[in-house]
């Protein structure tokens, strides 16, 4: 795999440049030496916080541009004014429990919004290769352990099943029209980056403001899901090597590690300098902050979701084999450099 000279510079398309993923694709297609097209919504306040963060905002190779993905024609006219190289898709209504709420905008965004984006290709410039942003949600009630490519999907939510039509449009693009359209089945990927209302954030934020003395407890639903989580700035790199390969494919990126959301609790209170013992169990169950005795998280069902997905752990292989892809950043990391953030965010007296 060799990096592109200036001359041959290509241009991609990043949709959801706003969000986390997002956000490190789009810098990491600028230190490439790519021209970056990044899709944003129109909203009555857009955010551009994580681009600030990583230090593109303002970049000259960097066009920041209005566009939503439920619309054909804007999809349309998105590819015929940017005449991309590359298409990464990286929008979605992507919280899954927000899609037991809204399944038919997660629909319309998740499912017929990458439909869009294809049919756009296909009728514009069939050559341009085309990353699908597929999950580990697909299994959701998991027919084998660990997750490869070819394990059966059951997806578990609105959002599971609408990114499963997203992929199967994918593959069905790839193989009747010969479109380069590749699949990346993504393990969940976290960073500092990541939404507060995703439980990882979630529990590092809190955890920060805990230690800060500006909240008491953190309530969390269902702290027995285990899910195998990266570094979502490994998790880019992938995505782009998935279009420098000569085919189309599908390739998983995970860690091969599964952690209980329980376990990230105790990591997170233990990145900031605090041991907690767990007590009781089921709806009961608490964290105890050992040195005060206090109550330091408590579940809530209201966090519960309807339908669950218990176990993730997902099997990399084939992106190790045939992209030379693994994940670097052990989990205790990861929570170490959330937790940091945090701190300095709260800190500082404010935190996205
Ligand atoms: P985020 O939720 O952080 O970002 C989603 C992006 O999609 C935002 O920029 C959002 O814009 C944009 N978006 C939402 N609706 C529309 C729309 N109608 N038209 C155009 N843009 C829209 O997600 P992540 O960065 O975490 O994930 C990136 C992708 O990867 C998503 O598709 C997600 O489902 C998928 N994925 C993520 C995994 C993870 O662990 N992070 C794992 C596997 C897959 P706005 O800011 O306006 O809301
Ligand atoms: P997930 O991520 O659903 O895996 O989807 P999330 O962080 O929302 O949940 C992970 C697990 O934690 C349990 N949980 C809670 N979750 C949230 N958000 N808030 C809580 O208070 C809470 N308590 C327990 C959940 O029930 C779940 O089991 C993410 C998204 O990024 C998707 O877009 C992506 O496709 C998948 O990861 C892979």
């Amino acid at each position: 795999m060799t990096e592109k000279t200036a001359k041959e510079a290509k241009t991609a398309i990043v949709t959801g440049v706003t969000g986390q993923d997002g956000a490190y694709l789009c810098a990491l297609l600028l230190e490439k030496g790519y021209s970056v097209h990044g899709t944003y919504r129109r909203t009555s306040s857009v955010n551009f916080w994580r681009l600030e963060e990583v230090g593109v905002r303002d970049h000259p190779r960097l066009n920041l541009v209005e566009y939503d993905l439920t619309d054909l024609g804007a999809s349309i006219s998105l590819l015929q004014r940017a005449q991309p190289d590359e298409v990464y898709n990286l929008a979605a209504q992507s919280f899954v429990g927000v899609s037991f709420e809204q399944p038919t905008t997660t629909a319309q965004i998740t499912g017929l919004g990458t439909l869009n984006l294809l049919e756009a290709i296909r009728l514009t410039n069939p050559k341009i290769r085309f990353y699908q942003a597929s999950t580990s949600e697909m299994f959701g009630k998991v027919q084998a352990v660990p997750q490869r490519e070819d394990t059966p999907f059951y997806p578990r939510s609105p959002y599971g099943v609408a990114k499963l039509f997203a992929h199967w449009t994918a593959v069905n693009y790839r193989e009747s029209y010969d479109i380069f359209a590749t699949s990346g089945i993504l393990f969940n990927h976290e960073s500092p980056l990541r939404g507060r209302e995703f439980v990882t954030r979630k529990i590092t934020d809190t955890v920060a403001r805990i230690k800060l003395g500006k909240q008491d407890v953190l309530e969390l639903g269902n702290i027995d899901a285990r899910r195998d989580w990266g570094y979502a700035k490994e998790y880019v790199e992938g995505m782009w090597r998935m279009l420098q390969v000569d085919e189309p494919d599908t390739f998983v990126l995970a860690t091969h590690r599964t952690v209980p959301v329980r376990d990230f609790v105790r990591m997170a209170f233990s990145g900031a300098g605090m041991q907690v013992e767990f007590r009781g169990s089921g709806v009961d169950e608490t964290a105890v902050d050992v040195a005060t005795g206090k109550v330091v998280m408590k579940v809530n069902p209201k966090f519960y979701r309807p339908a669950e997905v218990d176990l993730l752990i997902g099997d990399p292989s084939r992106a190790r084999d045939k992209l030379g892809w693994e994940a670097r950043t052990s989990l205790e990391e990861l929570c170490a450099l959330m937790v940091d953030a945090d701190l300095r965010r709260n800190e500082r007296g404010f935190s996205f």
